[in-house]
């Protein structure tokens, strides 16, 4: 079958990064059966043939009037499809979308009419908070991450500490992320308290955590905002197997972090 791809190679860079990441998300346990989203704004490598293709569907509503959408266009999951199957597949097992001109409704345009994530509302009212700020940020990427997702199941963890405990745990956490976890407590997944919760988050924090859930995390790329999470992880695992080995992990010292600090010039604020 044909696909968009073929023709259009800086698109089928893209596509096949998350396609890459969500191999990367199954073969690490974070995308259970239909577990995780991901949604990437691909305006930038649409090209006029691309922004003219006939709607496959007829027009969905968003839910939100977001008009700083206007004239996007977006690669998203299928709802109900697998990260396992997007691997192989990306484009059964999501879509390419067009924002339509009243910013409240979208097009499906490629390949075939995979219904968009049920959380497409709460992906592209971020999305459309990363354009109006000037944001060069262009994905967002949700997925389930076993040490992190455990350690908020424990109220002493939902709190800033823990985000200087996991960068204690190897330099590299804080050299790469240096804004660390943001915190949102537990909310319906897909509602409006917790994308409006999240996007509070995400403008100062690496990645935000989801109490009971997961994580939420934007970044330019794909393979950027997989890392961000997997950094934080790694550390939340070392600190686990610490744990589990039956001590508590001594951390680095405050001298030894801020040393990181000042050799790697650490921001404090995204670069948004
Ligand atoms: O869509 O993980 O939280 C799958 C999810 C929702
Ligand atoms: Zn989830």
């Amino acid at each position: 079958m044909t696909t968009i791809l073929e023709y259009h190679p800086e698109l089928k860079a893209v596509i096949s990064e998350c396609a890459e990441v969500a191999g990367y998300l199954w073969q690490k346990g974070w995308a259970e059966r239909n577990g995780g989203n991901m949604t990437y704004n691909i305006t930038d490598v649409v090209d006029d043939e691309i922004r003219n293709l006939p709607a496959i569907a007829p027009a969905r509503p968003i839910g939100e009037v977001l008009s700083h959408l206007r004239g996007t266009f977006f690669y998203v999951k299928g709802t109900g499809k697998r990260m396992r199957d997007l691997a192989r597949h990306p484009m059964r097992n999501g879509s390419i979308i067009r924002i339509c001109e009243d910013c409240a409704t979208y097009e499906i345009i490629a390949d075939e009419a995979v219904l968009p994530t049920s959380e497409l509302p709460s992906h592209l009212s971020i999305h459309d908070y990363l354009i109006g700020s000037g944001s060069k940020y262009k994905v967002s990427l949700h997925t389930h991450p076993i040490e992190l997702v455990a350690l908020s199941h424990n109220s002493g963890f939902l709190n800033e500490q823990t985000t200087r405990t996991l960068w204690s745990m190897i330099p590299e956490t804080l050299a790469f992320a240096p804004l660390g976890l943001g915190i949102v407590p537990y909310a319906m997944p897909g509602s409006l308290r917790l994308a409006e919760a999240t996007l509070e988050q995400v403008r100062s924090h690496d990645v935000v955590l989801w109490e009971k859930h997961g994580v939420f995390a934007v970044e330019k790329t794909m393979m950027d905002a997989f890392d961000q999470i997997d950094v934080l992880n790694k550390a939340a695992n070392i600190y686990m197997c610490a744990k589990s080995m039956g001590f508590t992990p001594e951390g680095m010292t405050a001298e030894a972090m801020k040393e990181i600090q000042e050799v790697f010039h650490l921001p404090t604020e995204r670069p948004c």
